[in-house]
């Protein structure tokens, strides 16, 4: 019997031996995220620091046997690391320490994320596509975007796919539901602080949010402050930052972008906007998006009441300041 095995997808992984990057390969590696029968080839990127620690991770790796795990690259050369890649997960990222403002940390990020856009420029495959997870991440991925000279803008993507889980989850715990009833939820704008979680349009069990939770004063409040807070709510208890969830995120993201989405629903992530809902054309920001597991498209005819439009423009301002604080990266 001839057995026809799919042709490997080839996934190059940025701060590979980081905390989000031990959550994460295990997975892709494990087929979470393109199934179990799709071999994969994994090409981990680290900083030269960061090589004997991802050494370890690529024994763990070995020492999983996975099936569809075809071949694993360590490696810090950028062009290697990124070369024949299909998908360009950037997780790494220098973190904000002590004393840095916002700006130095969008200056220090945007150098290496031009580095990184030109080598996938240069080496991956002509189809890559690139998810950046790395913060400020919606402004990296707007450099990288800028800097991968002749790859569509509509192959970048900045992840948001971890709040929007969490606002369903966080709606469903005060409804009483399962969060899978919770559908259409679409966070709008900046991974930040000024994120919006749009309730408005979310559904539970099919039906406006509201018919199961009449607390507006929660919804308009906590709920919001919840989602945006989320992340410093897990530094807090945790003493380090959201890894795990954060790796889900990425699985969850890939595959919501891989396979058609369901009838009537959309999922989050923030992509270069064309100016739809108003939003400033070329800023990446998140949006409601459909694929049909190929091409993507924003959704069209979302409501935007005035409460949701205050929320979104504070978010989307936010962007416009970190875009002007790049500027000198983005030629
Ligand atoms: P860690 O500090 O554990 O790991 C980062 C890794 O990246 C380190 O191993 C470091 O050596 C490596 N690195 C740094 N610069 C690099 C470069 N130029 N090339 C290759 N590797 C490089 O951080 P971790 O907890 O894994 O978080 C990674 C990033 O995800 C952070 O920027 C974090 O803020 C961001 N997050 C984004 C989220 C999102 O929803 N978009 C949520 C989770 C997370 O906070």
């Amino acid at each position: 019997m001839m057995f026809i095995m799919n042709e490997p997808i080839t996934v190059s992984v940025t701060g590979a031996a980081g905390q989000i990057g031990y959550a994460l390969l295990f997975r892709i590696a494990s087929g979470a995220m393109f199934g179990t029968d799709q071999p994969v080839n994994l090409r981990l990127i680290e900083i030269e620091p960061g090589m004997k620690a991802l050494a370890g991770v690529v024994m763990e790796l070995d020492d999983c046997a996975f099936p569809c795990l075809n071949e694993v690259v360590a490696t810090s050369d950028l062009a290697e690391g990124f070369k024949g890649a299909n998908w360009a997960l950037l997780v790494g990222s220098v973190p904000r320490g002590p004393g840095m403002e916002r700006n130095d940390l969008l200056g220090i990020n945007g150098k290496i994320f031009t580095g990184q856009g030109q080598a996938i420029a240069a080496n991956a495959a002509s189809d890559v596509r690139t998810l950046v997870v790395g913060n400020p991440c919606n402004t990296n991925c707007l450099i990288a975007m800028n800097a991968a000279k002749g790859v569509p803008n509509n192959q970048f993507f900045a992840m948001t796919r971890l709040d929007e889980n969490r606002a369903k989850s966080q709606l469903a715990k005060k409804a009483g539901v399962h969060q899978n009833d919770v559908t259409n939820l679409c966070i709008w704008g900046n991974h930040s602080a000024t994120q919006y979680p749009d309730y408005t349009n979310a559904k539970i069990k099919g039906a406006p949010v509201t018919d199961a939770i009449s607390d507006a004063e929660w919804l308009q409040g906590e709920f919001i402050k919840n989602v945006q807070q989320r992340g410093a709510a897990i530094i807090q208890a945790r003493g380090t930052s959201s890894a795990a969830s954060a790796a889900n995120g990425v699985v969850d993201t890939v595959r919501s972008l891989t396979t058609p989405t369901p009838e009537g629903d959309w999922t989050s992530v923030a992509v270069c906007s064309t100016g739809e809902y108003g939003i400033e054309a070329g800023l990446i920001a998140s949006m409601p998006i459909r694929t049909d597991g190929k091409t993507w498209e924003v959704v069209e005819g979302v409501e935007v009441d005035v409460f949701s439009r205050a929320k979104i423009d504070a978010s989307v301002a936010e962007l416009q300041g970190e875009k002007e604080a790049v500027a000198d990266l983005l030629v």
